[in-house]
């Protein structure tokens, strides 16, 4: 709006000095009470601004944008990310990767927005993409690859990612099979791998890719299960470069694995996943199975084997380490 543009100039010209109520009312022509409404929805939007009676308002830091020339200048990859739509606000970067894949797009082009008003998790669950303080993006591959192959790339892109939360931050995140990224417990990360695809070839791969950066705090609904690299490192973190990072780490495994398989990466994999070995409940969409997980096959399908001795092959389910495991 133009009174934000405003009171953002305002704030520009005072260099970091506090601008007083009264200064600003004058500026906007508004009432002290609508200023404070303003810096309200300035906050809201990731500004720190600090409040000193007397003194009035100064910003103390502006939000880390992820718009294309933030990602663009500094990315080290040959291909991935080099197209990029950048979205102030979307329902779901996924369901405008779908809008492109409709169309013939360039290879490792990437959708990212700064929020997500419908946010999507597997099956119908929601996921919450707050403005200006994760990284909401999905990729968009076309390998020439039978469907089945699909599954590895939700592994391929959480190695990745690890390793870039590792080189960025220098925090050392967990993966839970097969689509999470915790730290302490707590998730960070979820992984969306959806296709576009008929019987025997994939048309494309849209990788979404949810990452909780600098929240500060959590719906009462997340609390419990979900935390941020800024509460974990009790400091900001620069979503651009981890945008960066990622988009490096992933190009290079992606390579890796079109010309030498998926060995490699699976041994990463294992490096980094913390269930396996242990003993573990599996809710699939077909019953719960307990036991105890042995690893993940070339496919990416997880094996357990329950009390009886059986072992099952699990494509899809929700996971949880028994607790005294833990
Ligand atoms: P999932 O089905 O494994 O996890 C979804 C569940 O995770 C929710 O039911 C909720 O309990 C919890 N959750 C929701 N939001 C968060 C959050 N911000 N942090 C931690 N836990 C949360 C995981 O699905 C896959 C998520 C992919 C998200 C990306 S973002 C870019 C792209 N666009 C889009 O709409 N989805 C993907």
């Amino acid at each position: 709006s133009s009174v934000k543009q405003q009171l953002l100039e305002a704030f520009s010209k005072a260099d970091g000095e506090f601008v007083s109520g009264q200064a600003l009312a004058e500026i906007l022509g508004c009432s002290r009470t609508a200023i404070w409404k303003h810096i309200e929805s300035l906050r809201q939007e990731g500004f720190e601004l600090e409040a000193v009676r007397k003194k009035g308002y100064r910003i103390l830091t502006k939000p880390d944008k992820v718009t294309e020339n933030e990602i663009l200048i500094g990315l080290q990859t040959e291909w991935l990310g080099k197209e990029i739509l950048a979205l102030d606000s979307t329902p779901s970067t996924q369901k405008e990767a779908h809008r492109l894949a409709q169309e013939p797009f360039k290879e490792g082009t990437i959708v990212i927005a700064e929020e997500q008003t419908a946010g999507r998790g597997r099956m119908t669950r929601a996921w919450h993409s707050p403005k200006y303080t994760g990284i909401w993006m999905s990729v968009l591959l076309r390998p020439s690859l039978p469907p089945y192959k699909a599954p590895q790339f939700t592994l391929i892109t959480a190695v990745a990612i690890v390793e870039a939360i590792m080189e960025v931050t220098g925090l050392q995140p967990e993966i839970k099979w097969p689509n999470d990224i915790l730290l302490n417990g707590k998730k960070i990360t979820g992984i969306l791998t959806e296709l576009q695809a008929d019987a025997d070839q994939i048309h494309s791969i849209i990788i979404g890719i949810g990452i909780n950066v600098n929240q500060k705090e959590f719906p009462d609904e997340l609390k419990e299960i979900a935390t941020s690299l800024a509460i974990e490192k009790g400091e900001a973190v620069s979503r651009s470069q981890l945008v960066q990072e990622i988009l490096k780490k992933l190009e290079g495994y992606y390579e890796e694995y079109m010309k030498e398989g998926f060995a490699n990466i699976k041994k990463c994999w294992e490096k980094y996943a913390l269930s396996i070995g242990k003993k573990i409940t599996a809710r699939t969409v077909t019953g719960t199975l307990h036991g105890k997980a042995l690893g993940i096959t070339e496919e990416g399908v997880l094996k357990l084997l329950d009390e009886e001795g059986t072992i099952h092959d699990i494509y899809s389910a929700d996971i949880e380490i028994d607790k005294k495991e833990e």
